[in-house]
C-alpha cells in the first residue's frame, strides 16, 4: 500500500468511503478547539483534520483555546495554523500561569515554521477568546471541541458579564453552543487524564455547570484507533509541521487518535452509538463513573464501526484528503 502513488491513494480512499453513508451534520458548523497540545500529538492530528474540514467547507473553525502550561504550546499551534492559511485564527491561553516545557515537539514546531505569535504571553486571554467568538456566532450554532484538560471551560463557564457581552459565561454557553464533544473520561467508569490531570476540580465544575448537550469521547475510544503512522509519513509532505510533529513524537510509530475521535464525532455523529440515559458523576480525585438515571443531556460513545476503518478516516482527514462521506 505504501508503494502507491497519490493518484492510487485517491482510489484507496474512494473505496472507503463507499463503506459510509452520508453522514453530513450540515456545512460549515461553526467550531472552537480546546486543546493541551503538548505532552501528546494526538493534538496536532485532531487540529490538522480540522484544517482540512476548514479547507473543504464543511466546518468553520473560529479559534483555538490552548490549554497547557508548555510555553511553547501557543506558538507551536499558530504555526500550525500558518502553515495551513489560518495565521489570523484567534488561539486564547490561561493568562499568569507557571510555564513548564516539557513536550516533544512544541518548541520544534514553534522555531522552525512561522508563526504570527511569539510566545505564550502574547496570546490572548481564552476568556476573552471565547466570549469574544461565542459573541460573534449565531444561537446554538458553536460546537466546542475540548480535547485537553477543562481549566479554561471552567473559566469560560464562571465567567461575569463584561464588555464583551452581558451575559454571564454559563448563559452565553446556553446560549451559542449547540454541542461540546469532549475527549475526556473512561466509560462506563475509570480515571482519565484529562479529567484528573493537572485540574480535576475544573473537570468537576464544567460538567456540573455545563448548561447544554455534551458527549463524552472515552479513553476507551480513542485508544483502538491508531494513526499517524507510516501511511502519515509516506503521504505527508515532508515539509509539514503535522509530519514534523510525529516524527518528533515517535517516528511514525503510530499513536492512539484519542483527540481526533472527539473531532470526527463532532462533524458526523453516526460513527459511534450513544450511551445516553444518565449523567457521568466525576469525584474529587477526577475518576469518573456513568450513574444510569433521567435523560440529563449527557452522553458518552459506544463502538459502532471497526478501529481499523475510523483510522483510515481519520488518517485521511490528517493529511489533507477528504470527501463528503466522511
Ligand atoms: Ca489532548
Amino acid at each position: 500500500m505504501f508503494l502507491l502513488g497519490k493518484r492510487h491513494l485517491k482510489e484507496v480512499f474512494l473505496g472507503i468511503f463507499l463503506l459510509f453513508p452520508l453522514l453530513l451534520m450540515g456545512q460549515g458548523v461553526k467550531v472552537i478547539l480546546d486543546t493541551d497540545i503538548d505532552s501528546d500529538v494526538d493534538d496536532v492530528g485532531a487540529l490538522a483534520m480540522l484544517h482540512t474540514l476548514a479547507d473543504h467547507g464543511r466546518i468553520e473553525l473560529l479559534g483555538v483555546v490552548v490549554t497547557s502550561d508548555d510555553p511553547y504550546a501557543p506558538a507551536c499551534t499558530s504555526a500550525l495554523n500558518t502553515y495551513f492559511g489560518r495565521p489570523g485564527l484567534p488561539i486564547g491561553v490561561e493568562p499568569g500561569i507557571a510555564l513548564n516545557h516539557h513536550s516533544r515537539y512544541t518548541r520544534e514546531i514553534s522555531e522552525e515554521y512561522p508563526s504570527s505569535l511569539s510566545d505564550y504571553e502574547q496570546a490572548e486571554d481564552a476568556v476573552a477568546v471565547y466570549r469574544k467568538l461565542l459573541v460573534q456566532s449565531p444561537d446554538s450554532s458553536v460546537v466546542i471541541i475540548s480535547i485537553g484538560h477543562l481549566t479554561n471551560i471552567a473559566r469560560l463557564l464562571a465567567s461575569p458579564a463584561d464588555e464583551i457581552s452581558p451575559l454571564q459565561g454559563k448563559e452565553l454557553v446556553a446560549r451559542k453552543v449547540k454541542l461540546w464533544s469532549c475527549m475526556g473520561g473512561h466509560f462506563p467508569e475509570g480515571k482519565e487524564a484529562n479529567f484528573y490531570r493537572p485540574d480535576p476540580a475544573s473537570t468537576v465544575n464544567s460538567i456540573a455547570n455545563w448548561p447544554g448537550k455534551v458527549v463524552f469521547a472515552g479513553w476507551e475510544i480513542g485508544q483502538e484507533i491508531i494513526t499517524g503512522g507510516l501511511f502519515l509519513k509516506q503521504y505527508l509532505s515532508e515539509k509539514s509541521p503535522v509530519w514534523r510533529a510525529y516524527q518528533l513524537y515517535n517516528n511514525f510509530s503510530g499513536r492512539q487518535s484519542w483527540d481526533q475521535a472527539a473531532v470526527l464525532y463532532a462533524i458526523s455523529p453516526d460513527y459511534w452509538n450513544l450511551e445516553s440515559g444518565g449523567r457521568v458523576v466525576v469525584a474529587d480525585d477526577g475518576s469518573n463513573v456513568w450513574e444510569e438515571g433521567e435523560d440529563s443531556g449527557q452522553a458518552y460513545l459506544k463502538v459502532s464501526h471497526s478501529p481499523e476503518e475510523l483510522a483510515k478516516i481519520i488518517d485521511a482527514l490528517m493529511v489533507g484528503v477528504y470527501s463528503e462521506g466522511f
